[in-house]
């Protein structure tokens, strides 16, 4: 663990505070980048608009809610092995309330809240040029400067609130799933409806029909949904991954998702049909990610790869959903895997219950929404509750809110307006010393957060070292270095099958945002370009002389 240290001085110039870095969002990404970057003997302030650290699960409280990937032990930081002996996951799908819990634990544990300000939303940003610092201006009007700005500001954070006619008349209870109550909420004795059936409505739909008296769920597009298996964590997997943990964290960072799967290298047609019905159902009866990580290695790049594995998930919805309509309603019909792979507990089985009802919204489309429910083609759903599991303006939807200005004043939403370019995922041609976290062009939501977040926060670092030792003030990537990066991050992609499939990936969930899959997919490949860019002086970076003098750095 690393010891204790005194916050580094940030300094006060008339009303205006300075830091050596700004960094937006106490997410998982925004805290590990605090911890190092101080650790540096960088003065940091963190700003976020939440009550409490954690972001993500900060926010996403609705019941249900989980790590739906590999969980635990591996969902969580691994620069650190004090933290990784100390904390004990009782699951190995941990839930929000769990998660949420070790976050807080880390903050208090690397003693991060002193330089944490909460409740504080960042409305602006500003590039100064002649000073080489942005400014960023809060909420509540306060201004502050920092020479870098660090923006964690999390990849599915910006809620996606449907634009249906008349959603701001419904006179009941209405709740994103990505902004849940801090206060509990009942279900109880009620009608609720639930619109979305990605990654929050399965896990929250199970839940709800357990109390509600009755759930109606809107359903656009059905999805592959995989069991979880939500156990208790077997306490020899702990012990065995404390006692090897170099190991471990070794294979984490080597494998391509940056989790602890065995990725199988043996393609689909290379077994019979036989042999690979019997290791799909052995796979599925293991749960998670399991399935389409062990079974082949092409299906996410074959079609006929893919169609055994999607044909296996649709007879399985046949089998456990005992009414043939309502499954033949449930029955997807895209790649899978091709848009976020769900993983549920129980989501399927809750369709056999008399208390719930699914309305396919592609043959009974909503209408309305009104007063007292939900409006389709073909009658009323009365309601007391509305639960809008509608996703996110994801990877880019935050950051384009914020609208940060650069260089000749230049917004973020102008550069951004028919492609989200970036380098390497990390900087923004004309937005110099802007850092991201997890910004499009990155692995980000296909790897293992958490440890991406590690990642990325130490290349970050070194950059920042690599500046401040020779004198340099700005640094900023050119517009060929990140045409070149587009066309590598597009050309991976062009290898999948994810581009042929309208999801959150490719930004088809919000209207009139450029297509584009933005998500770099070469996993180790990545963090190996990122070490090689470094090694080669910044390869494809431009920088500036320090100009100033009056703020003196404190490393
Ligand atoms: O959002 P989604 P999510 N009318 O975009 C539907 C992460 N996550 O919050 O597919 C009717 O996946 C939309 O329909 P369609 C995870 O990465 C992690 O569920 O666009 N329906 C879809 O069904 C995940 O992928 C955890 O046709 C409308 C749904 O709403 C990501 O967050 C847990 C509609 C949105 O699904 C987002 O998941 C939960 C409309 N106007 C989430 N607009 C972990 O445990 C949208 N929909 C780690």
């Amino acid at each position: 663990m690393t010891t204790m240290q005194p916050t580094p001085k940030a300094t006060t110039q008339g009303s205006i505070e300075h830091y050596d870095a700004v960094i937006i969002g106490a997410g998982v990404g925004g805290l590990y980048a605090l911890h190092h970057l101080r650790t540096m003997g960088l003065s940091v302030r963190v700003y976020d608009g939440a009550a409490g650290v954690g972001g993500t699960w900060w926010w996403n409280r609705y019941p249900g809610a989980r790590v739906d990937g590999p969980g635990s032990p591996f969902y969580c930081y691994t620069f650190s092995e004090d933290l990784m002996q100390e904390w004990d996951w009782a699951e190995t799908q941990p839930d929000q309330p769990s998660v949420l819990a070790y976050l807080e634990y880390v903050a208090d544990r690397l003693d991060l809240r002193r330089d944490i300000q909460l409740e504080t939303w960042i409305r602006d940003a500003c590039y100064d040029e002649a000073a080489q610092r942005w400014t960023v201006e809060t909420s509540a009007g306060v201004r502050i400067s920092a020479q870098f700005l660090v923006c964690a500001v999390g990849t599915l954070s910006a809620p996606n609130s449907p634009d249906i006619p008349g959603i701001q008349t419904f006179a009941g209870e209405c709740y994103h799933t990505g902004r849940w109550p801090q206060t509990p909420v009942s279900f109880a004795g009620k009608r609720v409806g639930v619109i979305g059936t990605g990654s929050s409505g399965v896990q929250a739909v199970p839940e709800i029909a357990r109390e509600a008296a009755h759930l109606t769920v809107f359903q656009r597009t059905p999805q592959y949904s995989i069991p979880a298996r939500n156990r208790p964590l077997d306490p020899e997997v702990t012990r065995q991954v404390r006692e090897n943990w170099a190991a471990i964290r070794a294979q984490l960072n080597a494998n391509s998702v940056g989790m602890p799967f065995e990725m199988s290298q043996r393609l689909a047609c290379e077994d019979t049909p036989e042999q690979r019905l019997a290791l799909y159902e052995d796979l599925w009866q293991k749960g998670g990610f399991h399935l389409l990580f062990s079974s082949y290695a092409d299906l996410l790049t074959n079609k006929e790869a893919n169609r055994t594995l999607a044909e296996f998930v649709r007879g399985k919805i046949r089998e456990v959903v005992r009414d043939p309509k309502t499954a033949e309603k449930l029955m997807p019909d895209y790649y899978l895997g091709t848009k976020r792979q769900l993983l549920d507990n129980g989501y399927y089985e809750t369709f056999n219950r008399n208390n719930v009802t699914l309305v396919d919204l592609r043959e009974d489309p909503i209408q309305e929404i009104t007063p007292t429910g939900v409006r389709t083609t073909t009658g009323n759903h009365s309601l007391d509750m509305l639960v809008l599991a509608t996703g996110f303006d994801a990877i880019t939807g935050t950051l384009l809110r914020l609208n940060p200005k650069g260089r000749d004043g230049v917004s973020l939403q102008e550069k951004w307006r028919a492609r989200f370019d970036t380098y390497l995922g990390m900087m923004i041609a004309d937005f110099p010393n802007l850092f991201m976290i997890h910004g499009p062009g990155s692995p980000s939501v296909l790897y293992n957060m958490p440890l991406g977040a590690e990642r990325e926060s130490g290349w970050i670092g070194d950059c920042v070292r690599y500046l401040r030792e020779r004198g340099l003030g700005a640094i900023e990537p050119t517009p060929d270095a990140e045409k070149s990066w587009d066309r590598e991050v597009t050309d991976l992609a062009n290898t999948t099958l994810y581009p042929l499939t309208d999801s959150w990936y490719t930004g088809a969930n919000i209207p009139g945002k450029p297509r584009q899959f933005c998500v770099h997919l070469g996993g180790p490949l990545y963090f190996q370009r990122l070490s090689e860019v470094a090694a080669k002086g910044y390869e494809g970076f431009v920088f500036e002389q320090e100009r100033r003098t009056e703020v003196v750095a404190a490393f």
